[in-house]
C-alpha cells in the first residue's frame, strides 16, 4: 500500500449537490440505487475523468442523465470506478449491491445484533455506493429505507424523516430528508426492532427540538443519563459558545458491535452501547462520566465538525483537537473541574506521551499516511485538545470565544483547514501565532530543562528554562515552540504566592510565561523571600518538565500550592522519587526502605481539613505502573509492580487507622445517583478500601466482602470484585467471580466488566484465562468491546503480558493475525503494546519483535500493514 501525502491535496473535480439514495434491505443482498446530481469544478478541464470510489461493491447498473451506461464506458478496479467523459453538469444513476451481514469490518452498512446500522468515517462510505468520498464533497442528502416491516419496524436516517408507507411482501419504507449540505462521512442509517425514549429541548431562540434515544426494548431502562447529558450539552453549546442546534429532530443510537466510542452523523448520532447505557447497578461512576463526556461531545461536533468540516483528512484534529477540548471543558464546568484536569492529564501523560515516543509517533496534523483510521489516535484527539486549549489561554477567552464565533460564521458551510481556524484566533487577538502553528506539525513531547535560583542579596529569581523535543520518525531535527508556562513562586516563609515582577512588569501573583526561545532565562525582581517555584500550572503546555525538586521542597508544594493541579503533580513526583528508589532496590536486591517523607506527606492528607474529597481520591492515588513505566530508561516491569506494591503496602500498614476512619467516614446508603459529591465520597472511600485490602487483614477482607455483597451500585460492587479477584485469596476470588458472572450473564457490558477484571489480576493464572475466556459464550472476537474488555485489558497487564517465556506477546499476536482478516481497523489498534518493544530488556524486546515479523508474513490489511511496517522499521 502507498501513503497519500498531504502535499498532494488538489481540489475534487467533480462536486455533487445532492444525493438521492434508495437502499432495499437484505441481509446478504441489499441494493442501494443512488443519484448524484453532479458538477464539473470550473478550474478542470471538460477532458477530466470523474472517479469514484467504490470498494466491496458490486454494480448492477450505471446511467447519466437516464443513458444506461456500457462497459466501454468506464473502467473499474478495486477500489474506483472511472468514467473518461461526463458532461459539465449531470445526474449519475448507478445501482449496486452489498452484503451487511458478512462485512465484519464495520465500516460502511453492517449488521449488529440483527439490525443493520452504518459507519462511515473515516472512509466507509465507499463501501455504500460509488461517491466521492473525501470530506471536501458536500451534499444534501434525500435518503429512501426500504425494510421489513417485522424485523425492521423503524427506519432511521438523517435528517428530517418527510414520508413512509406500506410496500408489498411484508415491506415499507421511510423517506428522510437532511437540508444541511454534508460529507459523506456524516451519513447514517439505522433498521431494526428498537424502541425510544423521547425528551424535547427547547432551544435558545425558542425552537422545540424532538430528542430520541433508540436502543433494544430489554435497555429502555438505561438511557436517561445519557438524555439529561444530551440536554445538558445542548445548553452548554448555547451558553458557551452561542451554537444552537438546527433540526427538529435529534436522535441517538446504541448499537452492540461498534469500532469506536460514538459517531457525530448528522441528527443521527451512533453510539457503542458502551457508551450511552447506564444505570446504577451496571454501570460504575466512570462509565457515567464518560457518557455524559461522549454524549457532549458527539453533540458539539454539531458545529464543530458538521457544519465546519475538515478539508481532508490531514486536518481531522481540527474538529476532534477542539471538540474534545470543548467536551473537557463541559465535563470541568458539568464536575470538579480540578479533578477532570487531573484525570485527563494523567491520562495524557501515561498513554499520549508514549505514543509520541514511540515508532508511531506523528504530528497532530500528520504530513502522510497509509491508512487514515490507523490517525484516530491520542495525538490527534488529546494532544490536539492540549494544543486548543493552549491557544484558548494564549490569545485569552474572550478573543477565542470571538475567533470561534467567526470561525463558524465564516466557514460555514465548507471543508476547510486548521489555518482557518487558527486565522480567526490571530485576527480576532492580533497575536502572531506563525510559530504556535508548529504545535501541529511537528510530533514528539518536548522537554523543558528547568533550574532556578534565589538571589538572597537583590531579591531575584533566575529561571531559566531549556527546550528541546527528541527526535522522531521521520523528523530528525525540531524547532523551538512556544510554550506558555504558567506558573508562581510560592514563599518558604509564608506559604503564599507571591508578587511576580518580570523585567519591571507587575504580572500578579500567577502568571503565564513564554518560551520560545531554545533556552531563556527569565529574572524575576522584588522577590521578597526564597521562592519554590510552581510551574506548568494546571499542565499550561502538553510538554515533560524537569525541575530539581527536593523531596523536601515537593512536599512544601503538595500542602502549599494555590494551583489544585500543581499540589496533585508534587504529591506524583514525590512519589515517583520514592518509587525510582525502590525500583533500583528490588533490581539490585537489596533491602526495600519507605520513605518516611511519602508517609507523612499522605498522613497530612488524610488527617487534614478536605476541601474536595475527588481531588483528595485523586491524590491518594499513587502513579500508575503504565506511568512509572514512561518515566524509566529500561521498563522493569517486575520492579516496578514490586515497588509499587511495597509502597501501597507500607503505606496501608503505617496509616491503617486512618484509611479505616476515611473509609468509614465515607460510606453512605443514600441512593445511587452520578452526582459530583456522590462519586467524590465514593472514590475517596474506595481508594481508602483499595490500601486495606492491600496488606489483606481480616477486617478489609470484611469490608469488602460487605460492600459486594450490599449490592449497593456497581462502582461500589465491581470495586470490591476487583479487590477480591486481585487478592491472593481463592477463597475470596472465586465464590465472587462465580456469583457476579452468573448474575450477569444476560448483560454483555456488565460481561466485559467481569472478562477485565479476571485478566488484569497481578496473578500469573492470567495468560491461561484469557485462553479460557476467549471460549466462553460471551465472547465473542467479532465484537470490538469483547475484544479491548479481554484482550486489549490482558496486554495493559504488564507482569503478566510481558511474561517472559513471551507467550503473552504470541497471544497477542494470534489474536492480531485474526482480527486483521475479520476487522483491520480494530486489529491495527490492537498490536500498540508490541510497537513498544524499544522500551523493555533485551530479552522482552526480541520476544516482541518476533512476533511482529510473524504478523508480518501474513497477507495483511493495509491498517495492520502500516503499524508493523513502523514498528519494525
Ligand atoms: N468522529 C469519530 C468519532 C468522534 O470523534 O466523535
Ligand atoms: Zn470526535
Amino acid at each position: 500500500p502507498q501513503p497519500v501525502y498531504l502535499s498532494d491535496y488538489q481540489p475534487p473535480a467533480y462536486r455533487v449537490t445532492h444525493t438521492e439514495l434508495t437502499f432495499d434491505l437484505d441481509p446478504a443482498a441489499t441494493r442501494v440505487k443512488a443519484r448524484l446530481l453532479m458538477e464539473r469544478n470550473d478550474e478542470v478541464s471538460d477532458q477530466t475523468p470523474l472517479v469514484l470510489n467504490g470498494e466491496h461493491l458490486a454494480l448492477i447498473s450505471l446511467a447519466i442523465d437516464g443513458t444506461p451506461l456500457t462497459d466501454a464506458d468506464y473502467q473499474l478496479n478495486e477500489k474506483n470506478l472511472c468514467i473518461p467523459k461526463v458532461p459539465a453538469s449531470f445526474s449519475l444513476e448507478s445501482e449496486v449491491e452489498i452484503a451487511p451481514s458478512t462485512n465484519t469490518a464495520l465500516e460502511g452498512l453492517y449488521q449488529s445484533s440483527g439490525m443493520y446500522c452504518t459507519q462511515c468515517e473515516a472512509e466507509g462510505f465507499r463501501r455504500i455506493t460509488f461517491y466521492p468520498d473525501r470530506p471536501d464533497v458536500m451534499a444534501t442528502f434525500t435518503v429512501t429505507v426500504i425494510g421489513d416491516q417485522e424485523s425492521e419496524p423503524v427506519l432511521l436516517a438523517n435528517g428530517n424523516p418527510v414520508d413512509s408507507g406500506k410496500l408489498e411482501n411484508g415491506r415499507h419504507f421511510a423517506t428522510w430528508e437532511d437540508p444541511h449540505p454534508k460529507p459523506c462521512y456524516l451519513f447514517a442509517l439505522v433498521a431494526g426492532n428498537l424502541h425510544k425514549v423521547e425528551d424535547r429541548f427547547s432551544t435558545m431562540s425558542g425552537r422545540n427540538v424532538t430528542l430520541q434515544i433508540w436502543v433494544e426494548k430489554d435497555n429502555l431502562d438505561k438511557t436517561e443519563h445519557a438524555m439529561a447529558s444530551l440536554k445538558r450539552s445542548m445548553a452548554w453549546d448555547e451558553q458557551t459558545y452561542g451554537r444552537e442546534y438546527d433540526l427538529d429532530l435529534f436522535m441517538i443510537v446504541a448499537v452492540s458491535d461498534f469500532n469506536m466510542g460514538a459517531m457525530e452523523n448528522k441528527g443521527l448520532n451512533i453510539f457503542n452501547s458502551a457508551a450511552v447505557l447506564t444505570h446504577p447497578h451496571t454501570a460504575t461512576d466512570a462509565t457515567f462520566q464518560n457518557v455524559e463526556g461522549i454524549v457532549a461531545h458527539e453533540y458539539f461536533h454539531n458545529w464543530s465538525g458538521n457544519r465546519v468540516t475538515c478539508r481532508d483528512w490531514f486536518q481531522l484534529s481540527l474538529k476532534e483537537g477542539f471538540t474534545v477540548f470543548r467536551d473537557q471543558c463541559f465535563s470541568a464546568d458539568t464536575n470538579s473541574a480540578p479533578v477532570k484536569r487531573i484525570q485527563d492529564v494523567s491520562f495524557f501523560r501515561t498513554a499520549q506521551f508514549a505514543e509520541d515516543a514511540g515508532p508511531t509517533a506523528h504530528p497532530v496534523r500528520p504530513d502522510h499516511f497509509i491508512e487514515i483510521t490507523n490517525f484516530y489516535t491520542l495525538t490527534i484527539y488529546e494532544k490536539g485538545a492540549e494544543v486548543v486549549r493552549m491557544l484558548c489561554n494564549l490569545v485569552g477567552w474572550d478573543n477565542f470565544r470571538r475567533g470561534a464565533d467567526q470561525y463558524f460564521e465564516r466557514f460555514d458551510g465548507q471543508a476547510v483547514t486548521i489555518e482557518d481556524f487558527v486565522g480567526c484566533m490571530a485576527d480576532t487577538s492580533g497575536e502572531d501565532l506563525s510559530q504556535f502553528m508548529r504545535w501541529y506539525a511537528q510530533a514528539g513531547t518536548p522537554e523543558i530543562d528547568a533550574h532556578g535560583e534565589y538571589d538572597y542579596v537583590k531579591s531575584e529569581y533566575h529561571l531559566t528554562l531549556r527546550q528541546r523535543t527528541p527526535a522522531t520518525p521521520g523528523q530528525t531535527t525540531k524547532q523551538p515552540l512556544h510554550i506558555p508556562v504558567r506558573m508562581g513562586l510560592v514563599g518558604t516563609k509564608s506559604g503564599q504566592d507571591l508578587a511576580l515582577t518580570l523585567e519591571g512588569e507587575t504580572l500578579g501573583k500567577d502568571a503565564v510565561i513564554n518560551l520560545r526561545d531554545n533556552e531563556q532565562t527569565f529574572v524575576f525582581t522584588e522577590v521578597a523571600e526564597a521562592p519554590v517555584p510552581s510551574l506548568l500550572r494546571d499542565f499550561s503546555a502538553p510538554v515533560k518538565l524537569h525541575f530539581p525538586y527536593s523531596r523536601e521542597e515537593l512536599a512544601f508544594l503538595l500542602t502549599h500550592d494555590s494551583d489544585g493541579f500543581n499540589r496533585w503533580d508534587a504529591g506524583q513526583r514525590l512519589a515517583m522519587l520514592a518509587l525510582d528508589d525502590l525500583i533500583a532496590a528490588h533490581r539490585n536486591g537489596v533491602e526495600k526502605v519507605m520513605d518516611a517523607r511519602v508517609i507523612e506527606a499522605f498522613r497530612i492528607l488524610l488527617t487534614g481539613p478536605v476541601s474536595d474529597k475527588a481531588v483528595l481520591a485523586e491524590m491518594l492515588t499513587l502513579p500508575s505502573e503504565a506511568y512509572i513505566a514512561e518515566q524509566q530508561p529500561i521498563v522493569d516491569v517486575d520492579a516496578i509492580h514490586a515497588a509499587r506494591e511495597f509502597v501501597r503496602q507500607s503505606l496501608a500498614l503505617a496509616l491503617r487507622d486512618e484509611f479505616a476512619a476515611t473509609f468509614e467516614a465515607n460510606r453512605s446508603d443514600e441512593p445511587y445517583a452520578p452526582t459530583p459529591e456522590q462519586i467524590a465520597q465514593r472514590s475517596l472511600k474506595n481508594i481508602a478500601l483499595s490500601y486495606l485490602m492491600s496488606i489483606e487483614e481480616e477486617q478489609a477482607i470484611a469490608f469488602c466482602q460487605a460492600q459486594f455483597a450490599a449490592d449497593h451500585n456497581m462502582t461500589d460492587v465491581r470495586h470490591a470484585l476487583t479487590l477480591l479477584v486481585h487478592s491472593d485469596r481463592d477463597d475470596l476470588s472465586s465464590p465472587a467471580l462465580k456469583a457476579f458472572g452468573e448474575k450477569w450473564a444476560h448483560d454483555p457490558l456488565v460481561m466485559d466488566q467481569w472478562f477485565t477484571i479476571q485478566v488484569t489480576r497481578p496473578q500469573s493464572d492470567v495468560l491461561e484465562r484469557v485462553q479460557f475466556l476467549m471460549q466462553h459464550p460471551a465472547f465473542s472476537i467479532k465484537n470490538p468491546n469483547k475484544v479491548r474488555a479481554l484482550i486489549g485489558a490482558f496486554a495493559q497487564n504488564r507482569v503478566n503480558f510481558h511474561r517472559l517465556d513471551g507467550q503473552g506477546y504470541a497471544l497477542l499476536a494470534d489474536v492480531v493475525i485474526e482480527l486483521n482478516r475479520l476487522n483491520p481497523e480494530i486489529a491495527a489498534r490492537l498490536i500498540t503494546p508490541l510497537t513498544r518493544w524499544q522500551r523493555f530488556d533485551e530479552t522482552r524486546q526480541s520476544l516482541m519483535r518476533t512476533q511482529l515479523e510473524r504478523i508480518k508474513q501474513e497477507p495483511l490489511s493495509s491498517n495492520v500493514y502500516e503499524v508493523v511496517e513502523k514498528a519494525l522499521a
